[in-house]
């Protein structure tokens, strides 16, 4: 295998990827996320998981689809509320409550800002994570308002997590789910999006980046036709918030979910976005402490948005930390992280058209895609594949990665995902490149 190309090898123009290594020379305005230069390890220093060795190897972390890992700053951030005033928030008089609850209202703002939401049009709520935040608007909002002959959109590509509310809601509603259908490889055409939704259309709930392929659908398209019926739009950005730059005004969606684990922040934590016009037309999920504006004997009322969706004692050192990692990335840059990422993809790609027994799934183009890559290894189960990069120090997940009906659309119960984030490093897909054409050779 050649060696590694980097900016300045004699080699570097004369491989056969040159250009999409030069469009990447382009992005030096981003140069503290660039890969193979010091500023990428100054990048790297930030996350205390990446100095340990995984089976004897520097560990290769390519399992971001799955949880992110976390830097020092979000540790911190969660080991300062524990140490230094882990008191509980809106209902102390004394100080280091009134602290608590400020740092608790500062992390919504930051998650505020990180999408781009204002207040007025609508609320950032926090919730466990993405899962939660999907049953929220299922339940708060579906079982209140949906009637049997409405229809719920949704796509095959979507994780369980976005289906499966949808389709307990549907089944205790009397409305039905309906698919947008997806090409052979799983891509979303404008045509099969105008055929799926329809005057009785109620609520479009979608992706905006497979965890499976890292494919992008149209969510603009699939907005403007939701618009056109008057149906609610929801996107599962638990893929995309983390790793692109998010204005919910221009996405003008009724909903965005997104998990704080996913973008460096801690599990257990999450966002619920959604405009007020939504908020207001849903019930509590959970009620309890916290949520209400005054209970008596004979019944309760809320308390306005955004307490009314947090009831009890909330995961504040989980929205403590989370606010730092929307701080940490914004500080970054949402734009360069996402530019980092498709060249990592695009470095991804290149070489792994040099290894005719790799073929990966989804037939989207790039620039439709985020920094993950799903494939099969000819002739080798996906585990195998797995349990063998385990070996060599990297880190991948294998299986049907929560999303079966996807897996069914290809005819397949499981692929190898390799994904992406700010930290990784083309050197990094160099060796994982090598650790293929080992097991390739030891097994096909
Ligand atoms: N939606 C998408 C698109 C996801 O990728 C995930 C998690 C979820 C929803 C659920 O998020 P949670 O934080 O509530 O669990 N995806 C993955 C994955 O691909 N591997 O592990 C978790």
């Amino acid at each position: 295998m050649a060696a590694s190309p980097v900016a300045g090898d004699a080699s570097f123009q004369e491989r056969p990827h040159s250009e999409a290594l030069l469009s990447f020379a382009h992005h030096f305005q981003y140069a503290y996320l660039m890969t193979g230069t010091t500023d990428i390890t100054q990048v790297r220093s930030q996350f205390p998981v990446l100095t340990r060795t995984m089976r004897g190897h520097d560990l290769v972390y390519f399992d971001n689809g799955a949880t992110s890992l976390k830097p020092a700053t979000v540790v911190d951030a969660i080991t300062e509320y524990y140490q230094e005033y882990s008191a509980n928030i809106h209902r102390g008089v004394y100080e280091m409550s009134g602290y608590a609850t400020g740092q608790y209202d500062a992390a919504r703002e930051s998650l505020r800002a990180l999408i781009k939401a204002d207040p007025a049009v609508g609320e950032v709520i926090f919730t466990r994570g993405t899962t939660e935040s999907v049953n929220m608007v299922a339940f708060g909002w579906g079982r209140r308002h949906l009637t049997p002959g409405d229809e719920i959109v949704l796509t095959p590509l979507e994780h369980h997590s976005n289906m499966v509310p949808w389709q307990q809601v549907a089944a205790a509603t009397g409305a039905t789910v309906r698919y947008i259908p997806l090409t052979p490889g799983g891509s979303i055409t404008p045509e099969a999006v105008r055929a799926t939704i329809g005057s009785r259309t109620r609520i479009v709930a979608v992706s905006a980046m497979s965890n499976v392929t890292g494919y992008m659908p149209p969510v603009d398209l699939i907005t403007a036709a939701a618009r056109e019926v008057d149906a609610k739009v929801l996107l599962d950005g638990a893929q995309y918030a983390s790793h692109h730059a998010v204005d919910v005004g221009a996405l003008d969606c009724d909903a965005l979910v997104f998990s704080g684990h996913k973008m460096c922040g801690p599990t257990g934590i999450g966002v619920l976005y959604a405009k007020r016009s939504l908020l207001e037309e849903m019930d509590p999920f959970l009620y309890g402490g916290d949520m209400i504006e005054r209970v008596s004997l004979e019944g309760s009322t809320w308390a306005r948005i955004p307490e009314k969706f947090e009831a009890g004692t909330p995961n504040i050192a989980g929205a403590i930390g989370m606010g730092r990692a929307a701080q940490f990335l914004m500080d970054l840059g949402l734009d360069a992280i996402a530019d980092h990422e498709r060249e990592l993809y695009r470095y991804m790609s290149d070489r792994m058209a040099e290894l005719d027994y790799v073929e990966q799934f989804g037939d989207a183009p790039p620039e439709e895609r985020g920094g993950i890559f799903s494939f099969a290894m000819r002739g080798v189960h996906p585990h195998d594949v797995g349990s063998l990069l385990d070996q060599q120090g990297i880190a991948v997940r294998t299986g049907f990665h929560c999303a079966q009906p996807l897996m069914d659309h290809f005819g397949v119960t499981g692929t190898v995902r390799a994904s992406f984030y700010l930290y990784n490093t083309r050197d990094e897909i160099d060796r994982f490149a090598t650790a293929l054409e080992r097991i390739h050779s030891i097994l096909a």
